[in-house]
């Protein structure tokens, strides 16, 4: 209940801060996207994780609101960025909660958000799980933001249960492989099965991938040998604030 009395304010106040993660060409090397990440630090409790803020704000209605902050800070951002003269090749995804996607107007309100950005420029994740909580709603207000140009990422891919068939409905252009499986290459031929078999389907169906989560040499050059394009984690680059990802990966 405190800690929720301290959201609220935090949200009030703009206390957020969004870090960055820089997404990868994984044979190149070369930055192509970033992915950004809710942070927040309460005076008194400290660095809170966004699996526990998000948490309270999806249960107590305030998801729509933090979503929309999200968003429009990373939008500021890449506008920014634009201005200082170094922007961010390729895309920024965004985390939204299938919260968000719950109300009629989302897409007018995305629209007007996001207006000062070129779509072309981010790219919206939702979890296969937040997908799958309410499949019919999620993919048809997937479709309507589809339609009006937004890009969209499944995030956490593997995890769910989402059928093959309904993929190549979803309007999907990335696909993001779930750290978990990405953790086992090296001493888990199941897993590497698996990854094998997501990199074949996403050719089939066209869809670009991004691994998650790497974060050894080893795993860094499975994905790259078994022809996975992209990929982010600790290996190449943690999540940081804004300042220090422009000194780090823009030029
Ligand atoms: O950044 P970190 O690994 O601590 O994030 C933990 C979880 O919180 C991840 O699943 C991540 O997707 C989610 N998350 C981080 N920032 C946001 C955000 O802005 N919106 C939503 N919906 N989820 C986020
Ligand atoms: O659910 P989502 O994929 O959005 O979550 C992204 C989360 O993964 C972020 O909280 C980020 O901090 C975390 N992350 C990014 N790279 C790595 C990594 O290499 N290893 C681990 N364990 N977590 C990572
Ligand atoms: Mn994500
Ligand atoms: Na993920």
């Amino acid at each position: 209940q405190l800690l929720f009395e301290r959201f609220r304010k935090a949200l009030r106040e703009e206390q957020f801060e969004l870090y960055y993660q820089p997404v990868f060409a994984l044979d190149e090397r070369k930055v192509v996207g970033a992915e950004a990440l809710c942070r927040w630090y309460d005076d008194e409790f400290g660095w809170i994780s966004p699996l526990d803020f998000i948490a309270i704000a999806e249960t107590r209605g305030l998801m729509q609101s933090l979503g929309d902050w999200v968003l429009k800070e990373a939008c500021r951002q890449l506008v920014a960025w634009n201005t200082a003269g170094h922007p961010l090749p390729g895309r920024l995804a965004v985390n939204i909660s299938n919260k968000q996607l719950e109300s009629n107007d989302v897409v007018e309100r995305f629209q007007a958000i996001t207006a000062n950005v070129a779509k072309e420029n981010l790219l919206l994740e939702l979890t296969e799980t937040a997908m799958m909580r309410a499949p019919e709603l999620n993919s048809k207000r997937i479709r309507q933001l589809h339609d009006v140009g937004f890009h969209w990422a499944i995030d956490d891919f593997g995890t769910g249960y989402s059928s093959l068939s309904y993929l190549s409905q979803l309007k999907a252009s990335v696909l993001k492989i779930d750290r978990s499986f990405v953790s086992k290459i090296g001493n888990n031929p199941q897993d590497e099965s698996i990854i094998q078999a997501i990199i074949a389907m996403a050719k089939a169906l066209q869809i670009n991938l991004i691994a998650e989560g790497i974060e050894t040499d080893a795993q860094l050059e499975y994905l790259t040998k078994h022809g996975c394009n992209d990929g982010q984690g600790y290996l190449l680059g943690r999540p940081v604030p804004a300042s220090e990802f422009a000194q780090l990966w823009l030029t």
